[in-house]
């Protein structure tokens, strides 16, 4: 019954567009790694992340009677769509990721109540620790930009979790072929990767999605053209270069109206035209005033012909 079930679930998933699909135990022992990281105050003022702790290292906490816990990978964009300069960060280019992929979770949660499970589905929405569970489900290992990364596929994914009181068939971790490589680490401009972990009081992406003041000088020095997030610990990953043909939802790549805005037509942009723009984007989160500063901030730290 539960081969079946996991069987159903495959099919369904990929008929959805998932590009895999793994199955973890829903183990309460994940290590200190995240304990450590927020002791250290590497989460900045991601408050949240205190706040989930318990929750993200019980499971139980989150669905009482969880048993498996499945990941799946959705696939974005590889290339930087944006013919102006000012680089948005390729899961950010498209549609709402969080709103896309909630509408898949829950027919994926309806196949599995037929075999009597019960469910909560998220992605990047809740207390799971996605990137610990996608390698004990054998997705892939955590390099060294603490990134999932897949033979063949790279990194350049979503993950979703849905934990289930289904016990389903678990798989195997694999082994972490990262190697001798340290592209990652050495080509962060703030030097934000250490050990596997990225300390998000200097990670370029924290400052331009999640931070609630300002840009430091120092990390200002080092954004270049980065308007939302940043990729370049991925873009140097040798996993990323081009192998398999993977299939790209096509609400998640950048719309032709964003491709050719420069930063200062963005900066300049009335209020109720970013709401348009932005409306079913990742950026319309952080909203006008926030982006409009990181778009200072980027001019401010690159030559103004550049822009
Ligand atoms: C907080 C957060 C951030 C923060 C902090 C970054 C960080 N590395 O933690 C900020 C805003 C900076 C950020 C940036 C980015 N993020 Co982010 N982020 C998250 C979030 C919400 C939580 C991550 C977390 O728990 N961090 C704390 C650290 C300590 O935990 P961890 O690295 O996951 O480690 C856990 C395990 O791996 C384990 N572990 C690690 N090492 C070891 C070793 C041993 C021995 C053991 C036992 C355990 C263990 O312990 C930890 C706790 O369980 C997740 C979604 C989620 N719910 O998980 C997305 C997530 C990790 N982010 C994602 C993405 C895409 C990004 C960006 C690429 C976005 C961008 N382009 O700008 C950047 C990349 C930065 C980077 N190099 O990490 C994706 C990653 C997809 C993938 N292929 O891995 C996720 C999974 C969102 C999603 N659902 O798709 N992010
Ligand atoms: S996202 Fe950018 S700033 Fe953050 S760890 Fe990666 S390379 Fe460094
Ligand atoms: S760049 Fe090298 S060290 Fe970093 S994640 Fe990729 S393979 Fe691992």
């Amino acid at each position: 019954m539960m081969n079946e079930a996991r069987q159903a679930l495959n099919f369904a998933a990929r008929q959805l567009g998932f590009s895999g699909v793994g199955v973890a135990p829903a183990q309460a022992d994940q290590g200190n790694t995240l304990a450590t990281w927020l002791a250290e105050g590497k989460h900045a003022d991601m408050s949240w992340m205190e706040r989930h702790l318990p929750a993200r290292l019980d499971p139980q906490l989150v669905l009482p009677g969880v048993r498996s816990i499945i990941i799946l990978t959705y696939e974005y964009p590889r290339a930087d769509a944006r013919s102006a300069p000012g680089c948005i960060a390729r899961y950010a280019q498209g549609d709402d990721y969080h709103k896309l992929l909630a509408s898949k979770l829950a027919d994926l949660d309806e196949t599995l109540q037929w075999y009597g499970g019960t469910q909560r589905c998220f992605s990047d929405s809740g207390p799971v620790s996605e990137r610990f569970f996608a390698a004990r489900a054998g997705l892939g290992w955590i390099g060294r930009n603490g990134l999932l990364i897949r033979p063949g596929k790279g990194s350049y994914c979503f993950l979703s979790s849905i934990l289930t009181t289904l016990e389903l068939p678990a798989d195997s971790p694999m082994p972490n072929r990262c190697g001798n490589c340290h592209r990652c680490e050495q080509a962060c401009p703030t030097s934000a990767l250490h050990n596997g972990c990225c300390d998000a009081r200097k990670c370029i992406s924290f400052w331009t999605i999640e931070a609630k003041s300002p840009i430091p000088q120092d990390i200002q020095q080092a954004q270049g053209n980065r308007l939302y997030g940043c990729d370049t610990c991925q873009e140097v990953c040798p996993w990323n270069r081009p192998q398999e043909h993977v299939y790209i939802d096509p609400h998640l790549l950048m719309p032709a109206t964003l491709q050719s805005l420069s930063p200062q037509q963005l900066a300049h942009m009335p209020e109720a035209d970013f709401h348009t723009t932005f409306s079913g984007s990742p950026i319309h989160r952080i909203g006008v005033e926030h982006l409009r500063s990181n778009i200072a901030k980027q001019a401010a730290s690159i030559s103004p012909q550049v822009l």
